[in-house]
């Protein structure tokens, strides 16, 4: 399989989160995609820059005022003097007004953003336009005929909505592959979420469309971010309803319940008959993950990946989450081979 990687990822860097009440280092840095990038080399998949492509493709999932405020966040923030990196100071909560824009960069964050674990640095945007593109061209390769793709996607996707950002996501780049598939010869698409947490702005792209159905598997919102989405009852609206399915599991879920649970969605998946497969592949699904609470083991994502060939499709690899850094490179090298061995 062919890997899709760029170095402009490492521009994104140097932001802090708050984190259970405390201002630390970003869990998602740098090294998790240098340690990915030699373990994917190391399992012998050839490694290609992304191509080139419009914003066009961007803009078909993704508002274009939002884009337009990530493009230019940065540069509104040193305009009135800061540096380092940005978080919001204040969010459009329940009772505050959705139908105002803010015109100040302060409050174009917490109108935008949904948390304060986000933080955008001087090279973000380099580092988002890179990791969709990454997106993008294995999704061309897929369409070109390749039975799969993976893309080394760094910052991740799955948490961006089509004008919402949070979760270490901006721009989400497994949405933009989908639509990229649906309009290169695929009618029907799925977007499958094995990340620890909830897609939730993968299923609030798609939440009214029945021509891409989203999939998650994930620690349940009862305890786990992103808290406000990803509950079974969750099934889609509109001419989407029934296109949408969650499958939210404890904290502590180990491999028996996660494969029996992972079964399922691939059963929901068949049922729909889709033409092309799109995997938002986490591996914070882990036991030594530091800020997820499943017990999978390095042994277990080999079966992972031959569970997902199983469909017999043409499948987009993602990359989405994975915080145990050491050992984030074999986790996902070891879903990528698991699914060309059993192909
Ligand atoms: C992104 B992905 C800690 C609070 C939680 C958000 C976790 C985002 C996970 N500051 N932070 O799905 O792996
Ligand atoms: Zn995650």
């Amino acid at each position: 399989m062919k890997a899709v990687y760029s170095p402009l990822h490492s521009r994104h860097d140097g932001g802090m989160e708050l984190h259970r009440g405390e201002l630390v280092p970003c869990y998602e840095m740098p090294r998790r995609a240098d340690y990915i990038l030699a373990a994917i080399e190391a399992a012998g998949l050839e490694t290609l820059p992304p191509r080139p492509f419009t914003l066009e493709t961007v803009l078909k999932v993704h508002d274009a005022a939002f884009v337009t405020f990530l493009r230019t966040a940065f540069d509104q923030w040193k305009a009135i003097g800061k540096d380092g990196f940005m978080l919001p100071s204040g969010f459009a909560a329940r009772s505050m007004r959705q139908d105002v824009i803010p015109p100040g960069i302060n409050g174009k964050l917490g109108y935008y953003c949904y948390d304060a674990g986000t933080p955008i640095v001087e090279g973000t945007w380099d580092a988002v336009l890179a990791s969709a593109h990454c997106a993008l061209t294995a999704a061309a390769l897929v369409a070109d005929g390749e039975r799969s793709a993976y893309a080394l996607c760094r910052p991740p996707g799955h948490h961006a909505g089509a004008s919402t950002y949070g979760g270490y996501c901006f721009l989400n780049n497994a949405a933009i592959a989908a639509q990229y598939l649906r309009d290169h010869g695929s009618a029907r698409v799925v977007v499958l979420d094995v990340d620890y947490h909830h897609g939730n702005g993968t299923q609030d792209i798609f939440w009214s469309r029945e021509d891409v159905m989203t999939v998650s598997v994930h620690g349940s919102p009862e305890t786990e971010y992103p808290f406000f989405r990803g509950f079974a009852d969750e099934r889609g609206e509109g001419k989407g309803e029934g296109f949408c399915h969650n499958f939210p599991l404890p904290r502590g879920t180990g491999w028996d319940e996660y494969s029996a649970t992972l079964d399922q969605a691939l059963a929901v998946i068949r049922d729909y008959a889709p033409d092309a497969v799109v995997i938002s592949l986490g591996v914070d699904t882990y036991e030594n993950d530091p800020i997820s609470a499943f017990t999978l083991g390095q042994q277990h994502y080999p079966l992972i990946g031959a569970k997902i060939a199983t469909l017999g499709l043409p499948t987009v690899f993602v990359q989405e989450g994975g915080y145990a850094v050491a050992d984030i490179g074999t986790n996902v090298a070891n879903v990528l081979t698991g699914f060309e061995q059993a192909t």
